[in-house]
This record gives structure tokens, sequence and C-alpha cells, in this order.
């Protein structure tokens, strides 16, 4: 007791000393060998940027750096989108603002730069963006952002300084659709999990989200028509969980929230196959007339719609007006794969009735490659998703659509099919299409990939995530991350940039980006980490 009492005043001064040591010690470690690290060369960015010029003084961006904007309401949402993502980090005001001059400056301009494409120039005064449009902007934005140090990405302030190397980087897409599918069907993600991907979508500049809607083991979208299609076809999943469904809101919230990320939302509805959630919601919908019941296993090619009852056309039209109604998007994907309990002859007289009605409603038919099978209308998309070295029937009739006109996306089950295992100790994902790791994902050329089809047929690349065995955006992440940043890049970057040497690398400077962001992804042998 009396030990105590004589001994516990000093304590904590020796305490605070020790604490003063160690914080002056900090202090000075944080200062000095950060603001001599060399600033991130400007091709070390995923995509690869169309062409770098490297040269002069970087830019460093400072307490008093502001974001300077055009006086336009859209690209000041970009510059706050900008200041949001840089601020927690840098710990710096960074006023977003249209007076003033040096500092980051997004600026929209007439020129050479398509769509979606970008300038970025740097120098000791600045940097600046310009576009010709908010997209291009945007795209501009994520080029800057993995431009600076990784911990940028961290939501408390870090002492480092914040460079970005001098030089011009002018870019553009290869391709106009760069697409990620997620199945929100066979496990059913909230919204704010569809948002997460979203962000992490967005920092490789893909710009089509893909929702898969509709399968076999539930209904995700609310259609007030046909309600029992969410309520009771949306109330499971695979494995017997509670499922779930977007109601309109959430639906539109989903479209607004990629929109403010630039993507564009694809909604699927598969038909005729993998309907058995909507038949066993309306037994009416079914040929017998018996409802099936709900399904929570993983087995593909056992549902059909009725293809010669009206009441289907009925139900079509309904889901197709409400689905279009809600999507400002172009498109509307009609599914049409592995309808192997559609006898060929009602496929395709189902497909000749329900392709004019995505038209009618003011929308552009994406099916799967099996659309070709049929008489894809004029404009349709096929996205085809077959192997290397099988199905050369399949694939003769694939590259005849295209060269009739069919624009083709590209999703090659063994490059990208995002749920494919990575080797045989991967613990989610499944392997029909082989074990795909890193390098087989990204070692491929879109533009000649498939024999026949004019390289003027191919639209982009989308990277489809089926979700049987995943559960968690942890999970979605694993399988993602890294294969999704090559598949971006095969979208977005020129084939001359293409080399797996120089794209290992550039993948490597990812890691420690997705680790500031908390993305769970697979640390493959074949990338060279930096050690974490
Ligand atoms: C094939 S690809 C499917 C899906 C499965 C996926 C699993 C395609 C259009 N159909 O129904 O979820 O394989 O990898």
């Amino acid at each position: 007791m009396r030990r105590n009492h004589s001994t516990t005043p000093r304590t904590p001064r020796v305490l605070a000393a020790l604490l003063l040591l160690a914080a002056a010690g900090a202090f000075t470690l944080g200062a000095a060998p950060a603001a001599e690290a060399a600033p991130t060369p400007l091709n070390r960015v995923v995509p690869a940027p169309a062409s770098v010029t490297p040269g002069g003084t970087p830019y460093r961006i400072t307490r008093a750096t502001a974001v300077r904007v055009d006086a336009s309401a859209e690209v000041r949402g970009i510059g706050a989108y900008l200041a949001g993502l840089l601020r927690p980090a840098t710990g710096y005001p960074l006023p977003v603002t249209d007076r003033g001059t040096g500092g980051i400056r997004l600026h929209l301009a007439s020129g050479d730069f398509g769509a979606e494409g970008y300038r970025l120039q740097s120098g000791a005064r600045g940097v600046t963006l310009t576009a010709r449009t908010p997209a291009g902007l945007f795209h501009g934005v994520q080029t800057l952002r993995q431009l600076l140090p990784a911990a940028v990405e961290k939501r408390t302030v870090q002492r480092t300084t914040w460079q970005i190397a001098g030089g011009t980087v002018q870019d553009r897409p290869r391709y106009a659709y760069r697409g990620a599918m997620l199945d929100v069907s066979r496990h059913f993600f909230t919204v704010a999990q569809v948002e997460r991907y979203i962000d992490q979508l967005a920092l490789y500049k893909v710009n089509e989200l893909h929702l898969h809607l509709s399968d076999d083991q539930g209904w995700r979208i609310a259609v007030d028509s046909w309600p029992r299609l969410a309520s009771y076809g949306g109330s499971t999943q695979v494995g017997g969980g509670r499922g779930g469904f977007y109601t309109k809101d959430d639906y539109r919230e989903i479209v607004r929230y990629a929109a403010s990320r630039y993507l564009e939302v694809v909604p699927e509805i598969d038909m005729p196959g993998h309907t058995n959630a909507a038949l066993a919601s309306y037994a009416q919908l079914t040929c017998d007339g018996v409802a099936p019941p709900l399904y929570t296993g993983t087995q593909v090619g056992f549902s059909s719609l009725c293809v010669p009852k009206q009441v289907t056309y009925d139900f079509v039209d309904d889901v197709v007006r409400e689905l279009a109604a809600l999507t400002p998007g172009r498109y509307l994907h009609i599914g049409g794969d592995e309808a192997h309990s559609t006898s060929h002859t009602d496929y395709v007289s189902f497909m000749d009735r329900v392709q004019p009605v995505v038209a009618r409603y003011g929308k552009t038919v994406i099916g799967w490659h099996q659309l070709t099978g049929a008489h894809p209308a004029r404009g349709a998309l096929a996205q085809y998703w077959g192997l290397d070295g099988t199905n050369a029937a399949e694939k003769a009739q694939v590259a005849q659509a295209a060269r009739n006109g069919t624009g083709l996306i590209l999703s090659p089950a063994d490059r990208i099919y995002l749920d494919m295992k990575y080797t045989s100790g991967t613990r989610l994902g499944t392997k029909w299409a082989g074990l795909v790791e890193v390098r087989r994902s990204y070692d491929w050329n879109p533009g000649a990939y498939l024999a026949g089809a004019p390289a003027s047929a191919i639209r982009g690349v989308e990277a489809p995530l089926w979700s049987e065995t995943l559960t968690r955006s942890a999970d979605i992440e694993y399988m993602a991350f890294p294969r999704l940043a090559g598949a971006a890049e095969l979208g977005w970057s020129p084939a001359a940039t293409h080399g797996w040497n120089a794209y290992r690398v550039r993948l490597a400077a990812q890691g420690p980006r997705w680790d500031a962001l908390g993305i769970h992804y697979y640390r493959s042998p074949q990338v060279p980490w930096p050690a974490r």
C-alpha cells in the first residue's frame, strides 16, 4: 500500500517522457525519408495508359492545394469526389473551387479525347486533367489516384509527401464496353455490397456493371405486375439462405451510385432457361401448370419458360417494360444460356418473340452467345463465354454472326470467369472451365481471340463473377482481385502496351493499395508483391 503510494506519482512522469521521445522519433522518421521517396512513374498504372511522356518537375500536393474545376455542376461533382478521396489520408482541406490557378485542375475542352479519354499534365505548378467529357475526367482521376502513394487510400492522416511525377499521360480506351458482371441470384448481395464493388471497378476504369438479376435460385428485382417473383422467388438462395431482392428504390440507388462512378448498369433477366425462381412463383408460367419448388442447389439447365403459351409473352412484356423503365442504360440482357430443357425450335421462336419486346421498350439486346444460334436482332450484342480449344462449331457460329453484324462482348470462361479457382487449393469458386491463375487470365488478346470474327465486331471485354460459392464481400474481392484488374486492362489499354513482364510489376504495385482499401485479394505467387 505504502510502497504503491510512493511510486505511483513518478510513473506517469517517466511514461510521459518516454512518449515524448517516441513522438519525436516518429516525427523525424515520418518526415525525412518520405520526402525523398521518388514519385510513382507515370506508366505504373493499371490499366496501362495509351501513351506516357515523362519529364519535368513533379507536382506536390500540399496544405495549400485546391481542386480547381470548371463552373459546371458535373465537373464540380468529380472534383468533390477527388477531394473526398484525398482528404482523409493527406489531412489537407483541398477546397473545390472554380477560381485561382495551379493546384489540381479538372477541365473540359474539345479535342481528340474520344468519349472517355483524358490528358493528365503534371509539373511544378500543378496537375491538369483535360477531357471532352466528364467520364474522361473521372477516368483521369483514377489515374491521378494511382500515381499517388498507396497510403492515400487510408482513411486516417498519413505522414508522407504526396507527389505526382512530372510529364504527360494521354489516354483513351481500346473498347467502349468494359464490363464486370455480378451474379446476385445464386447468392444475394445487398446494395451496400454492390456499391463497394462498384467503387472497386471504377478504380480500373470499368464502365459497365452487368447484374445477373434472376436465375433458378432467386429472382432479385421487384416487378409490380408480378409481385411474387421477388417476394417468393427471391426468398432463398444457394444453400437455402434467406436470399433477398432489390426494391425498385434499391435498384434506382444502385443505378444512381453506378452513374456517379461512370458505370452503366446492364440488367439481366435470364430466359428462357435459368427460370426456376419465376416458375416456382407463378404456376401459370409452366407448361403443365404445376409450380416447381424453390431451388437451392447449383445444377443448371433444368428449367424453361413455356414457349408455346401466350402468358409467357405477357410476363416477358411486363418484366421488360418495368425493368426498362427503371434503367437509364442502353442495354437489357436477356440471358439465353444453357437452355438445355428448351428444344432448339422453341428457343429460336422464343428469341424471335422476345427480342422485339426489348426493342419496343427502347433497349438494345444483349444475350449470351447461344443467341447466335437463333436470329440475333439487328444491333444485338452476343456475350461469348466459351473456352479455348472446345466446341469449334459453336465458335464458327459466333464468328459468322459477328461477320453478319452482331457485336461481341468477350468473356471467355477459362480466362476471365472470376469464379474459376486460381489453383486447386483455392477454397472458393468452381473449376469447370479449368484453373485460372493471374497470368492466364491476362495473357490473351481480345482483338484476335475468336478466329473468323472481324476485329471491328469486338465491342469489349467483360469479367463475370458467378456466386454459387460466394457469400461475402471478402469472397467477391478474393476472386476478383487481382484478375479483374487484368480484364479491365484488356478492355482499356492498346494492344501495344500488352506484356506480362511489365504488367506483373504494375499489378504488384496495386497490392499495397488494396491493403489500404481493405480489399481481400489473392496474393498470387506469379506477382512480385512488395512485402507487407
Ligand atoms: C455457366 S456462363 C453459367 C452459369 C454458372 C457459371 C459458373 C453462363 C452464361 N452460365 O449459370 O453460374 O457457369 O461458372
